[in-house]
This record gives C-alpha cells, structure tokens and sequence, in this order.
C-alpha cells in the first residue's frame, strides 16, 4: 500500500479554520501506535444537508442505519478496489493510513467514494508532423481541465452517481468539463452523446484504486477508474472545440511529459498512458 501524502498536513480545502492534525511519515500506518493522534471531526455543511450524493451522519442519528459495509449497497457501491476495509467505531478507516481529520470533510460517502477519469490522448502534431521529445519518442497529448476548486491541471474526473455506469460516468464528465455539454441545447447533446458513444467504445484500463486527493479524510476517501481514449490519427475526438464547464474554469490539451504538475495523483496514471502508447515521457 502506498502512503498518501495531499491528504496530510495543513489546511483542509474549503475551509478557513480546519487544519488536519499532523501526521508525519512513520505516523500513517494504523499498524504503528500514535497516542497522541487527535485527529478534527470535521464534515462540511454541504455533506451534512445530505443531499443525494452524500450519507446520513451514521455516528450521531438516533436509531441505527444500515449501511451494508464492503458490498453493493442497493445501487451505491461501497466496495473497495483494494482489500476490504475495516470498521472501527462505527465507521470505515481509510485503508492507506492516517490523515488528521475525522468525519467526511467535502466527501459524501462515508467510506469510498467512486470517480471516473477520463484520459482522452492525441499525438502532438505541427506542420503534419509528430512532435518528438527528448527521449526521442511521440509526444502525446490529453485533454486537461483547470478545477475551480484548486486551480490545478488535471482530468476531466468526476463521481460516479448512485447507480450509474462508469462508461457513462466517463462521457458525462469529459462533456460536462471539457465540452460545456450543460450548457448546450438538448438536440445538440443529444448528437454529441452519440458521437462521443462510438469514440467512448475503445478505452484502455489505466489505474483503477485510491486517489491521494486532498479531500480525503480518515472515514472517506476517493477511489477510480482511469481510461485511456486514444485518438490515434487525431481525426475523432481531437477535433472538437473543447470548452471548459461545470466545475473546470479552464480546458486545453496538455504536451504529456515528465515535468507536468497535476492535481491529486494524475501524473502517475499519465506515466502509464506514455508507457502503454510509447509516448515521450
Ligand atoms: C479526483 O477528483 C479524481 O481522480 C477525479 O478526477 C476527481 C473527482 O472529483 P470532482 O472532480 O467531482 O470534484 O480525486
Ligand atoms: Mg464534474
Ligand atoms: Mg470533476
């Protein structure tokens, strides 16, 4: 298991006054004791309206919830990719360690909340000719959006909703984000759907497990799927007029490289997309 390292130390986003409790290195592990852990309980007042995406607060209603544990739940999926999570006091603990903070923060799951990420590719082309980096291979490109949140680079991602598909999850959040698909006519969406659908057909897996996202806490924490859509000849995909929405301020395709800065873990499912395409990296 890899240690994570956004969801530690400092401020939680979002928040003026709620800074996690230190945990350095050595202090992750549930397996190593740390008397001194008092971690802030702390879930944003979003969460605690409940609205659909997010549980109730288990820990302090009255009569118990029931809440099936490391299974499908009805249609919300509380399974984890990793090994199954453990219960303690009540509540899931966060399978890579400590984080400093208690309670569900931004996330509304207790537990694992499921996102989709979808890593749309080109190859980097000027003058009808394929860009090579230093390594002397194709640079490769992806469509990364600007979150408005953080103001990082990354994918397209989003949560996958309570029943829904991670197909669909994938060409929801890449039209949301990078299409502006919220604000089109629902003709114009409608044609776009079906564009996307043929395009959507031949993904590669490319990281499917926790995120280190900065919102994660020691009860709830983000799990994806990573898909690699790959426009070879850049004649599909590539072409459309990109457009940033909903939760992105800003959308262009990113040169992959080595020297990219990206939200979360993202670099890391870049790496393998340069590997898997033998791409610069
Ligand atoms: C990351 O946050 C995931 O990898 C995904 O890109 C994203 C999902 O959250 P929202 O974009 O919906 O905030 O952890
Ligand atoms: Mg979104
Ligand atoms: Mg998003």
């Amino acid at each position: 298991i890899k240690m994570h390292t956004n969801c530690r130390g400092g401020l939680y986003p979002r928040t003026k006054d709620i800074y996690r409790f230190d945990v350095p290195d050595d202090k992750v592990s549930w397996d190593v004791e740390y008397k001194e852990y008092q971690p802030v309980d702390y879930t944003a007042e979003s969460v605690l309206q409940q609205p659909p995406w997010a549980d109730p607060d288990i820990r302090k209603s009255s009569e118990p919830v029931k809440i099936k544990w490391n299974s499908l739940d009805n249609n919300i999926d509380r399974q984890t990719f990793g090994k199954k999570y453990d219960i303690y006091n009540h509540v899931p603990r966060n399978p890579h360690g400590r984080t400093g903070i208690i309670g569900r923060g931004l996330l509304g799951r207790w537990g694992p909340n499921h996102a989709a990420d979808p890593i749309i590719t080109r190859w980097k082309v000027v003058d009808g000719h394929k860009v090579k980096g230093q390594d002397g291979k194709p640079v490769l490109q992806f469509i990364a959006i600007q979150r408005r949140d953080t103001g990082d680079w990354a994918i397209p991602g989003g949560m996958v909703d309570a029943g829904e598909l991670v197909t669909t999850t994938l060409q929801r959040e890449f039209s949301e984000e990078a299409l502006n698909a919220l604000n089109l006519t629902p003709e114009k969406r409608d044609k776009l759907r079906k564009c996307l659908k043929v395009f959507f057909k031949n993904g590669k897996e490319v990281y499917k497990g926790y995120v280190d996202d900065i919102r994660n806490t020691d009860n709830s924490w983000i799990e994806t799927v990573a898909m690699n859509f790959h426009d070879d000849n850049g004649t599909s995909v590539a072409n459309l007029a990109l457009t940033a929405g909903d939760d992105a301020v800003s959308v262009k395709w990113l040169d992959i490289a080595q020297s990219l800065k990206l939200y979360a873990n993202h670099k890391e499912f870049m790496k393998k997309v340069a590997n898997d395409l033998n791409g610069s990296w």
